[in-house]
């Protein structure tokens, strides 16, 4: 494959400046969350959370993007002079971390998403490059039985050629029709920068913005 050039993705669409809320390590009836709605990111450690939060925002070391996986423990939420928030929330399947810890992050996830009313999206992102797991499909059909907005991120793009992209757009569709529910799908690469004007131009709509 060539060597792509990275495009000025930034200037295109201009995302509201985002600056850091909260690091939250445990959902309590005090835990304080913005005012707003909340935008959450969730996927497998390694997925491109964090990378992808950056590239939203146009704001580099936002969120903290590791070498090494298994880094957001926490969920770290992150506010927009607009009124919304995104949410990025701990990575999950990190196959160096404890039962204990991949438990603790589950229960934190799963309370988020139980107890967060103002939770009105949920972008569920996944390697390009992999098969669509189960879990992520349990994933769409939880956020749509809470009445949370679906949508699926297909992460790392430029990892992919027009071919690999076809066939990943025809397996999405297969899960689309398998869950009965055609939820909103993009390709993105935060170091391309390919997709990410798309996914902006998404929430800015979504939240009352453009
Ligand atoms: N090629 C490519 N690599 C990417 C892309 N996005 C992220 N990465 C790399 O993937 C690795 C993981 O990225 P993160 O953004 O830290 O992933 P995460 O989902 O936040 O990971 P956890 O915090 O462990 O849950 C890093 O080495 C990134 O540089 C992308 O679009 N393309
Ligand atoms: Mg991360």
């Amino acid at each position: 494959m060539s060597e792509q050039k990275p495009i000025k993705y930034h200037e295109e669409v201009n995302f509201p400046t985002t600056t850091f809320f909260d690091s939250i390590a445990k959902i309590t009836d005090d835990t304080n969350f913005p005012e707003g709605q909340l935008l959450g990111f969730l996927g497998r450690s390694n997925s491109g959370k964090s990378s992808l939060l950056n590239a939203i925002t146009n704001h580099k070391g936002l969120a903290k993007v590791s070498k090494t996986p298994g880094k957001t423990k926490l969920i770290n939420v992150f506010t927009t002079k607009h009124g919304f928030s995104l949410v990025d929330l701990p990575g999950f399947g990190y196959s160096k971390a404890s039962l204990k810890e991949h438990k603790e992050m589950m229960t934190l996830i799963e309370t988020f998403l139980n107890r967060i009313s103002s939770l009105k999206f949920l972008f569920i992102l996944c390697d390009a490059q992999r098969t669509f797991p189960e879990e992520e499909m349990q994933m769409i059909e939880t956020a749509v039985t809470k009445k949370i907005q679906p949508v699926v991120i297909r992460t790392k793009a430029d990892k992919l050629n027009q071919k690999g992209k076809n066939e990943v757009q025809k397996d999405m569709e297969v899960v689309m029709n398998e869950l009965g529910y055609p939820f909103p799908l993009f390709f993105v690469s935060s170091t391309t920068g390919k997709g990410i004007n798309e996914l902006r131009k998404f929430i800015l709509s979504k939240t009352g913005v453009m």
